[in-house]
């Protein structure tokens, strides 16, 4: 009897990101058959049954296809914006004088608190329109704007909620230690108090978190104060993943790296022993270049290091609104490349397969093989290099979620 699938492209090139393939893991005349939603098949042409059926048989005209794209640290959910103060600091204003005017970090925690979860739902949902129409089928989005337990549990809800608008995969983040809130008066041991026995919890209860972030920094928590959150989140039994060494280094990778972390992010200032202690973790790097780009860091992350010691790195666009209003992976792509010296392999790997496992997610999506979710993007291009070349380009033709 011919196998039954739902769906069959072919006449595709097919970019699998298999890591048992080298480099993208190219198979040129390439099918991929779907059913319920799953690949069932990923491969040559002359690989598929002869006599295999489908309900529908999509012609890709020698058109690319990859892993749909993966955004793996994104602060989509938030009142608001700062394009107000980026004309101030263009006119030469300081990052002092602003934040003393009622900006910076906290006016967008003003802005959050005095937003419905509709309006942060409408909100966010513009930009995920922008990241999902170049190809995203997965995205992280974390709190963190919220700063206390009733509009962090909201921003997680809004989270949720666009998860169940459109077709895209979202896992939600508590960032609930991203910054110290006014009313703290300064006292960060006692906010992280707060964070462990209070925002924690209800937002496990509540089933709103899938991972938990903090912000390791001078102007945020402490080795100390992170360490805390990240044991309270595996008691609750939730994976970790951190904001680490982006203005400083303050062992961030490595503190991530003891507690087994997902990923750490961002590691401009990260050192060798950081960079040794992830490799032995298995803790992805993510590099965020928007965020270098945007506030002009001139320190890089240490990508010769990532490879000397087989970390792995994944590329995110850290879409926020004071350090990174940024909507396209494309870009992020192209900044890793001309920014960090990435290869194309690495970016387009970036944001598929290693986006995938900073997400934990590897199991289900970010490479197109047998079983996983049928995720993919199919691209009017002539070689994977485009993707990662032209600037303010968009060249998607379709974009596949679960199959669909
Ligand atoms: N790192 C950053 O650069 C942003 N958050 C973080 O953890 C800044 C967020 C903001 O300014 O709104
Ligand atoms: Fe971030």
């Amino acid at each position: 009897m011919a196998e039954r699938f739902d769906r069959i492209w072919h006449n595709a090139r097919l970019a699998t990101v298999r890591s048992d393939l080298p480099d993208l893991g190219v198979i040129e005349r390439g099918v991929i058959a779907s059913r319920d939603g799953r690949i069932v098949f990923a491969g040559s042409h002359s690989d598929l049954p002869g006599d295999a059926d489908a309900v529908e048989r999509i012609d890709c005209a020698g058109r690319w296809i990859t892993p749909g794209l993966i955004d793996c640290h994104t602060h989509l959910v938030f009142g608001g914006n700062r394009a107000h103060e980026f004309e101030l600091r263009l006119k030469g204003a300081s990052y002092e004088e602003i934040a003393r005017a009622g900006g910076g970090i906290v006016s967008t925690v003003a802005a959050t608190r005095a937003a419905s979860e509709a309006e942060l739902v409408a909100g966010a949902s513009g930009r995920l329109d922008v990241l999902m129409a170049e190809g995203v089928t997965t995205l992280e989005i974390k709190s963190g704007y919220g700063l206390n337990t009733e509009t962090e549990m909201r921003q997680l809800a809004a989270a949720r909620t666009l998860g169940r608008s459109r077709p895209v995969t979202i896992r939600a983040t508590f960032l609930g230690a991203h910054a110290l809130p006014a009313e703290a008066g300064g006292d960060k041991d006692r906010y992280i108090d707060l964070v462990c026995q209070e925002m924690l919890p209800a937002v496990t209860r509540a089933g709103l978190a899938d991972a938990v972030d903090a912000f390791m920094e001078g102007i945020a928590f402490s080795a100390d104060q992170t360490a805390r959150v990240f044991r309270a989140a595996k008691a609750l039994g939730l994976p970790v993943k951190l904001h680490a060494d982006q203005l400083s280094n303050l062992g961030g990778a490595a503190l991530a790296a003891e507690f087994s972390a997902l990923s750490a992010d961002h590691l401009e200032h990260t050192d060798e022993d950081g960079v040794v202690a992830m490799a032995r973790a298995g803790t992805v790097a993510v590099l965020l270049p928007g965020a270098f780009y945007f506030i002009r860091e001139t320190v890089k992350p240490p990508v010769e290091l990532f490879r000397k010691h087989g970390v792995a790195m994944a590329l995110a666009t850290d879409c926020n609104p004071g350090s990174s209003p940024l909507t396209s992976l494309l870009l992020a792509m192209n900044m890793g490349a001309t920014l960090f010296k990435m290869t194309v392999a690495e970016c387009v790997a970036g944001v598929t397969r290693e986006g995938a496992r900073a997400l934990g997610l590897l199991g289900e999506t970010g490479t197109l093989e047998a079983g996983k979710w049928c995720d993919l993007a199919i691209w009017d291009i002539e070689r994977p290099a485009e993707l990662v070349y032209r600037i303010g380009f968009n060249p998607l033709h379709r974009r596949v979620w679960r199959g669909q």
